[in-house]
């Protein structure tokens, strides 16, 4: 049973949602990956978004562009935490996605993350799960410690070698 279901309402959301995907592999958490699209297969979505609590999902990923409908309507169905990714687009820069998504209506929210922000969705929802699991908030604390690592790294190499070569 999966912890997390990443959906994404075409092939083309992939390289960012593959971003969720690795974050939440590095951290041990199972999920399931599916491209659903709301707009052009209504009834496949509709078969999703009814059974994904009864399937055990304790989180949803949504990723989606343009007039992105997937995650609202994951939330106006699923009762647990969604998390809404609104991709870039060239006409609109994602700022189509991301009013899209952002802006719920009272009572259903979308925890939203910016626009292509697949690696922060992934760190929000291994968050969630960690509010029942002292195990996963072990390893985000440590990722959060490398990261900082990795500042102080790149400070260090900065101060050794001179703005020019860096
Ligand atoms: C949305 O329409 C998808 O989430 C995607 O971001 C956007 C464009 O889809 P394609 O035309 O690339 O399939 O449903």
């Amino acid at each position: 049973m999966a912890q997390v279901a990443i959906v994404m309402g075409s092939d083309s959301d992939m390289p960012i949602m593959k971003k969720a995907a690795d974050v939440l592999k590095e951290l041990g958490i199972t999920f399931t990956m599916h491209i659903i699209s709301a707009h052009r297969e209504p009834e496949e979505f509709f078969s999703f978004a009814n059974t994904a609590e009864e399937k055990g999902y304790k989180v949803i990923i949504a990723g989606a562009g343009m007039a992105a409908h997937l995650p609202g309507m994951c939330a106006a169905i699923f009762p647990l935490p969604v998390i809404g990714i609104p991709m870039h687009t060239t006409s609109l820069g994602g700022r189509d996605s991301l009013y899209s998504i952002v802006q719920m209506p009272s009572g259903i929210p979308v925890a939203t993350v910016a626009i292509n922000g697949g690696q922060n969705a992934g760190l929000l929802a291994a968050k969630i799960l960690a509010t029942s699991d002292e195990t996963l908030l072990g390893k985000l604390k440590d990722y959060s410690e490398n990261m900082k690592n990795a500042v102080i790294a790149k400070d260090a190499k900065l101060q050794e070698v001179g703005y020019e070569a860096y």
